[in-house]
């Protein structure tokens, strides 16, 4: 299945077989899985590919999804350079508690910079694969999605010329602030929203880790988070006001922050360093359903936000990826729609489960801050609970590395 256009850059009238919207995880790992089955296929993209390949984003992979990247041929940087976590931290009422997934359930998680993937995803892609894409795209529209005959429109960055794209699908990947999600009409598919009613402050600081593995602090004066990045880099995060303004967080004030809120009996000194990125995420998520309509099928954020707090948004982006660039396969090639009828219903098992997850996980981190004595107590019950009860810790564990096949 080959696009009847010569090169996208050619200015002539273009036709691919799929469009995608967004070079994210989602979009590109879709572009690579139809490029290795030679479907062809053009990447839009509003930003830079030197943008792209340097924005911070996340770092928790599932081994599943590292084994579907793996099984796909686009796992081989990430498998030489990823970390291994096997093991994290929960601090609360001044005390360690050490929680070892690795141990008990033989798996681990791999921490590999989004960023990183990106890079790796858009080399195979273009470089390798030989993938259309334009990149630095604007105004974006999508057009006839509910008919057999859907295109995409754009302009392009280095002519300024408006160019129509005629396709037979739209992979909606762009992210959650896209516009695919936004073409689909009101009507046409339920979108559910769960507001957390809390901001966390998110933190790169130029210092070298301060602890082992990742750091979960509760605290009455709110949640605090510790990740490694590399020797040199460290993420944090802070509860903070939703929408409160990073400028209200001084290099003192966070410092001062993290270390009582990661401060327990026994806890090593944290290392300081230059904050060298800080803003506010307010923590809040969506789920659309269905993820499909007509011929635009949505992947990734554009379909659902995972507020960060399990890590879990790029696993599921992944997750649709796989699904859908396989769906996209079977019907192009062999006329086999059961992928494509199936994608909606099969991606959102595993997104609600991960939902849950994150609620639960979103009482424990805010719980003990939420001046409400109630709330505060069911949280350090749940916290107790998963070291009290091997059964609870292994229902934890495998929630946390996304160890669930029975979906
Ligand atoms: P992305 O990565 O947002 O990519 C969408 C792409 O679309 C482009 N775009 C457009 N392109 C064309 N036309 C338009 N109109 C467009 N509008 C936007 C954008 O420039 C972008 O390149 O979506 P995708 O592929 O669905 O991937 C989702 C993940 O990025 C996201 O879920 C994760 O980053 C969430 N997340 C984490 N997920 C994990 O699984 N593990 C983690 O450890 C983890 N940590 C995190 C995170 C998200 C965070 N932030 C920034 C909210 C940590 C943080 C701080």
């Amino acid at each position: 299945m080959t696009s009847t256009s010569p090169h996208p850059n050619s200015g002539a009238p273009q036709r691919f077989p799929v469009v995608i919207v967004g070079a994210g995880p989602a979009g590109l790992t879709i572009g690579n899985i139809l490029r290795a089955a030679s479907v062809d296929c053009l990447v839009l993209e509003t930003e830079t590919r030197p943008f792209i390949e340097r924005r911070p984003r996340a770092g928790v992979i599932e081994e599943w999804a590292v084994r579907g990247l793996e099984r796909r041929g686009l796992a081989d940087t990430l498998l030489e350079r990823a970390q291994r976590h096997t093991e994290c931290e929960f601090r609360f009422a001044g005390e360690r508690y050490r929680f070892e997934y690795g141990q008990l359930t033989g798996l681990h998680h791999w921490v590999y910079p989004q960023q990183l993937l990106v890079t790796d995803l858009v080399r195979e892609y273009t470089d390798v694969r030989g993938g259309a894409v334009r990149f630095g795209v604007q105004d974006v529209e999508l057009h006839d999605l509910d008919t057999d005959h859907p295109s995409v429109a754009y302009t392009d960055p280095e002519t300024g010329r408006r160019e129509l794209v005629h396709c037979d699908f739209v992979a909606g990947c762009d992210g959650a602030r896209g516009v695919s999600r936004t073409a689909v009409p009101a009507g046409r598919a339920r979108i559910s929203r769960g507001d957390y009613g809390v901001g966390w402050l998110a933190l790169l600081a130029e210092a070298p880790p301060s602890a082992d593995c990742v750091v979960f602090g509760m605290h009455p004066r709110g949640f605090a988070g510790h990740m490694q990045r590399s020797a040199e880099v460290t993420r944090y995060y802070l509860q903070c006001p939703p929408g409160d303004d990073p400028e209200n967080w001084s290099h003192d004030r966070v410092w001062t922050e993290l270390r009582q809120r990661l401060g327990a009996n026994g806890a090593p000194a944290l290392t300081e360093g230059r904050l060298i990125e800080k803003r506010v995420l307010d923590m809040h998520s969506y789920v659309v359903e269905p993820m499909v309509f007509g011929r635009l099928f949505l992947a990734g954020d554009a379909a659902h936000l995972t507020a960060p707090i399990a890590a879990k948004g790029m696993n599921l982006a992944l997750h649709d990826a796989f699904l859908l660039g396989d769906a996209l396969i079977a019907h192009l090639t062999k006329g086999d729609d059961t992928g494509l009828d199936g994608y909606s219903a099969a991606c959102l098992r595993r997104v609600w489960d991960y939902q849950e997850f994150s609620h639960w996980l979103s009482e424990v981190y805010h719980g003990p801050s939420s001046g409400d004595p109630y709330r505060a107590g069911t949280t350090l019950a749940r916290l107790r609970r998963l070291f009290g009860s091997p059964t609870a810790a292994m229902a934890f564990a495998e929630q946390y590395l996304g160890k669930n096949t029975g979906y």
